[in-house]
C-alpha cells in the first residue's frame, strides 16, 4: 500500500534550475570554463561540491581546495540572492493541490532534497509545514545517487521504504529512489530512463493518481 510520498524539490515543487545554471554560469566565466545547458543538466539533484567537480572535470581543469571553496562559496552566494526573488507563485502547478489530497487520504510527505538552501526556499515558498519530514543536503548522509536521503525520509516518516513513492526530475534522484527499494516517477519533459513511471506535470494529479500509479508498478 502507498503510504509516503517523497518530493525533490528543485524541479519537483519549484524550478529553481535555472537560478543554478544563472549562478554557476557567471562563476564559470570568470575562471574560463566552459559551461553550457548540457553541462547543467549534469547537475541536477547533484550536491553543490560534486557540481563543481563535474565542471572541472568536464573542462579537465583542476584549482586548489581554497579556490575550489571560495568558487562553491560564491555560487551558493549568487544563487540565495536570485531565490530572494521566490513567492508563493512560484510553486509549480498542482503542487498544492497534490499536497492537499494526499493529507486527505492518510498519506505522508516528506521533502528528500540534495539542497543546503532547502529550508530557505521552503520558507520562501511559505511551505515550510506543508511537509511530514523534511531531509536535505544538510543531513550528513551521502547526497544522491546514494539512496541516504530518500532512506532517512522512510525513517523520519516511520514507513516502510517499499511503501513510498518519490517524484523526481533528475537522472541522480530516480537512481537513489530505486537504489532505495522505492517507486520512482519521473516529473517533466526531459526522458528519465529509470523512472518505473513518468508524469508531464503534477498539474491535476491526486492521491488516486499515484495510488493507481504505485499499484501499477507493483503488479509489474
Ligand atoms: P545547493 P534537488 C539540487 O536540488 C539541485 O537539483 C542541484 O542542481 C543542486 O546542485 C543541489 O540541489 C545542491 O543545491 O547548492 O542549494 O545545496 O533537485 O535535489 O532538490
Ligand atoms: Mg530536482
Amino acid at each position: 500500500m502507498l503510504k509516503a510520498v517523497i518530493f525533490d524539490l528543485d524541479g519537483v515543487i519549484v524550478s529553481t534550475d535555472i537560478y543554478h545554471y544563472k549562478a554557476w554560469q557567471v562563476l564559470a566565466k570568470k575562471h574560463g570554463f566552459h559551461f553550457d545547458e548540457a553541462l547543467n543538466d549534469r547537475l541536477k539533484g547533484i550536491s553543490r561540491a560534486e557540481s563543481l567537480e563535474i565542471i572541472l572535470e568536464a573542462n579537465n581543469a583542476t584549482v586548489s581546495q581554497r579556490t575550489f571553496k571560495r568558487i562553491a562559496a560564491a555560487k551558493n552566494r549568487r544563487y540565495r540572492k536570485l531565490l530572494n526573488q521566490l513567492t508563493r507563485k512560484d510553486i509549480l502547478p498542482g503542487v498544492v493541490e497534490l499536497l492537499g489530497s494526499l493529507k486527505q487520504n492518510g498519506i505522508k510527505t516528506a521533502i528528500g532534497s540534495s539542497s543546503r538552501n532547502t529550508p530557505k526556499i521552503l520558507r520562501k515558498l511559505k511551505l515550510e509545514d506543508a511537509f511530514d519530514a523534511v531531509v536535505d543536503g544538510n543531513a550528513s548522509v551521502r547526497s544522491k545517487p546514494a539512496p541516504d536521503i530518500f532512506l532517512t525520509c522512510a525513517d523520519a516518516l516511520e514507513v516502510m521504504p517499499a511503501s513510498c513513492m518519490v517524484i523526481e526530475d533528475a537522472n541522480a534522484g530516480i537512481t537513489a529512489a530505486k537504489a532505495a527499494g522505492m517507486t520512482a516517477v519521473g516529473v517533466g519533459q526531459k526522458p528519465l530512463p529509470q523512472a518505473d513511471a513518468m508524469l508531464l506535470t503534477l498539474h491535476s494529479i491526486n492521491a488516486e493518481r499515484l495510488k493507481s500509479i504505485y499499484l501499477m508498478v507493483k503488479s509489474g
